[in-house]
């Protein structure tokens, strides 16, 4: 997978939001998701028309919206439609199956019923993948597994992160793949089972290409160190591109195409060079 297209890999999924996600990446030359964490309906939907000619995802955390009402949603399908990209929930879910289920479809925010994406953590061990599929299974959702965070004193290492991947291996029609910093590709020859056959996705949060970190943990690395020498598949900038002033939507626009333009020359680097 590292050495092939995202077109051509939609033919290594069975799930059919892995194989939109990868024919999407290629229709739109990006390999961009944009993480819009602002508070107010109206900055969200201002930032996702900005950057939404650049992106193959947006990222929301649905639940940090001050004023959220059920018909945000309906607006948010609509950006998805007319610019073509596909929504992640980061919802990082992290309790026992039956509960997930419940968080997953319904509450305030029903995120099974727009949420192309979502993500859990695997601390509970497999029953937090059966909880899910449940529910995402049959609506054709994705489900990626946080194998590895970007923060400064992640526990998320070790056997842990090949915990998670023995645990994707075992429910590929609905784990897709992975936020993670790296290729899990490594590990899972480790695992002493045959790994030939798979592909998953690789979402990589932590991503900048001014600041180092911030000040809560966060660390950052740039695209290239991302997709050309880790295998990253896809970068997750956030306030590298909304910055400081989500009004400023022409920056964001801008900064959009620069990191648009700073992964696709990564992975294209990625397919030519061996590293
Ligand atoms: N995120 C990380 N690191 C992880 C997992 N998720 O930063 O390991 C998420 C955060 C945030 C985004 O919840 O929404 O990715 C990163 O935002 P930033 O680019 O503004 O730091």
């Amino acid at each position: 997978p590292r050495t092939q297209t995202y077109g051509a890999r939609a033919l290594n999924f069975t799930n059919p939001t892995a194989r939109l996600i990868l024919e999407t990446i290629e229709r739109k030359k990006s390999n961009l998701a944009v993480s819009v964490d602002v508070t107010k309906s109206n900055d969200l939907l201002a930032i996702i028309k900005a950057v939404g000619p650049y992106v193959c995802m947006i990222k929301t955390h649905i639940d940090i919206i001050d004023d959220f009402d059920f018909s945000l949603i309906k607006q948010l399908q609509n950006l998805g439609h007319e610019y073509d990209f596909v929504y992640f929930e980061d919802r990082k879910f992290a309790d026992i199956g039956n509960t997930v289920a419940l968080q997953y479809a319904g509450g305030v925010h029903k995120i099974a019923s727009w949420a192309h994406l979502t993500n859990a953590h695997p601390v509970p061990g497999p029953s937090i993948i059966k909880g899910l599929s449940s529910v995402g299974l049959a609506l054709g959702r994705g489900l990626l597994l946080l194998a590895e965070m970007s923060t400064k004193g992640s526990l998320a290492v070790g056997s842990y992160t090949e915990e998670a991947v023995r645990m994707a291996r075992q429910h590929k029609d609905f784990v897709i793949g992975f936020i993670a910093q790296r290729r899990m590709d490594g590990i899972g020859s480790q695992l002493h089972e045959d790994v030939s056959q798979d592909d998953f996705l690789i979402l990589t949060p932590g991503i900048g290409l001014e600041a180092k970190g911030d000040a809560m943990g966060q660390q950052y690395r740039t695209p290239h160190e991302a997709v050309f020498e880790s295998g990253s598949d896809i970068i997750i900038v956030g306030r590298g591109i909304y910055g400081t002033d989500p009004k400023a939507v022409d920056a964001i626009a801008a900064k959009a195409e620069r990191y648009m333009a700073e992964g696709w020359a990564a992975y294209q680097a990625r397919l030519t060079h061996q590293k």
